[in-house]
């Protein structure tokens, strides 16, 4: 019989943790048992998995003894706090927060493009998961870069509520709701209202003047791509999109690359599936792309304001392949491999 494994899940009850489960029961992950772990909020609450009701405990520093992998997307500062118990206690943890993204000895793995990475979760048990941005644009880019090096990066994106969680999710719904009613829209989650706008602001602002998420865009690409020389210049929107993260990407090349080309790399790499027909009227949009697990790519042309430059619109959903899905590939790189 093939091995089978004990598996945490810290965050279980929220958007991300959610995802993870079913995730795991769709790739039918060798799971033995799963841990159910949340805040007290969620004491005595149940989930579903494989057709069984699981009771919810309450995240402790005793909650991973006979865990061999720990699924992490309960915040930073839980991660911060107990990725290490975890580790201690010998499972490996694959953390979705941002936590640990940035240690050296931490490494930051997408499946399609640095699956080696994986190795080095010996240093300290941990394994980190890219932001959901950073994912899909390096899904799309890592082919692009390997034929034509990539210089210089330019992105804008329209990223969905589901990104910050339950709460965003009711709260799009909410807002909606009472405008179409013609009453007014109270705002808890964001600093203004999220029905039909775009707030030009996620996660907090830097002393630079960019927010969190865009450096975390800048400095998690050239992470995961290897390449401390690409530069990287983000402006990260939320709008009022439930699932999937849109996003337009400019970028220019040592080495040109005609759009023909670039449609050629990208039919044949993993993981990104080409819509691409205008014609048609066909392009990548949230609305399909939401609950599948590819990157879905389009728009593709030259930029024909530089020598070497190439626009994509690159669209994925945020919780699967940004978060759940990219972890599971993780997970499973581990077991196929190294556990
Ligand atoms: P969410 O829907 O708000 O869920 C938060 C989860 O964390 C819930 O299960 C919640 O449990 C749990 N939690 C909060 N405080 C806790 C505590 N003190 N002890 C134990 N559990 C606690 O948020 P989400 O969208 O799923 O995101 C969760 C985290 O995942 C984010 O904070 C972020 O770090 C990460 N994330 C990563 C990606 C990515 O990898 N690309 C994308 C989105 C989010 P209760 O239900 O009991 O409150
Ligand atoms: C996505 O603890 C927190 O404030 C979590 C903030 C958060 C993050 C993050 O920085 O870990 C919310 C949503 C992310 C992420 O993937 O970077």
């Amino acid at each position: 019989m093939s091995r089978t494994f004990n598996v945490a899940v810290v965050g279980a009850t929220g958007a991300v943790g959610n995802q993870m489960l079913e995730v795991l029961e769709e790739r039918n992950f060798p799971v033995k048992e799963v841990r159910l772990l949340a805040s007290s909020r969620s004491e005595g609450k149940f989930l579903e998995f494989r057709g069984e009701q699981l009771p919810v405990q309450v995240l402790g520093k005793d909650s991973f003894k006979g865990i061999d992998i720990a699924l992490f997307s309960a915040g930073g500062s839980r991660s911060e706090e107990f990725c290490p118990i975890a580790a201690a206690a010998g499972a490996v943890c694959v953390d979705n927060s941002s936590a640990w993204r940035m240690d050296p000895e931490v490494p930051l793995v997408v499946p399609e493009v640095n699956p080696h990475d994986v190795a080095l979760y010996r240093n300290k048990g941990i394994i980190a998961n890219p932001n959901c941005s950073t994912i899909q644009m390096v899904v799309a880019l890592k082919p692009l870069h390997d034929f034509a090096t990539i210089r210089r990066i330019v992105v804008s994106t329209y990223q969905a509520v589901s990104g910050t969680g339950t709460h965003a999710i009711d709260e799009l719904r909410i807002q909606c709701g009472e405008l179409l009613n013609g009453r007014p829209a109270e705002s808890k989650v964001y600093p203004h209202q999220i029905a039909f706008n775009c707030l030009p602001h996620i996660d907090v602002f830097l002393p630079n003047g960019y927010t969190k998420e865009e450096m975390k865009m800048v400095n998690e690409t050239r992470k995961i791509l290897g390449d401390e020389k690409i530069r990287v210049t983000a402006t990260t929107v939320r709008v009022p999109v439930f699932y999937s993260h849109s996003e337009a990407v400019n970028i220019e090349t040592e080495r040109k690359l005609t759009a023909a080309k670039a449609r050629e790399l990208l039919t044949a790499a993993p993981g990104v599936l080409v819509v691409d027909d205008v014609a048609n009227a066909v392009y990548p949009m949230a609305v399909e792309a939401a609950g599948q697990d590819l990157t879905f790519v389009g728009r593709i042309r030259e930029d024909e304001s530089i020598e070497n430059g190439l626009n994509l619109w690159v669209v994925a959903d945020n919780l699967r392949k940004g978060a759940a899905t990219n972890a599971v590939q993780i997970a499973e790189l581990l077991v196929e491999k190294y556990l």
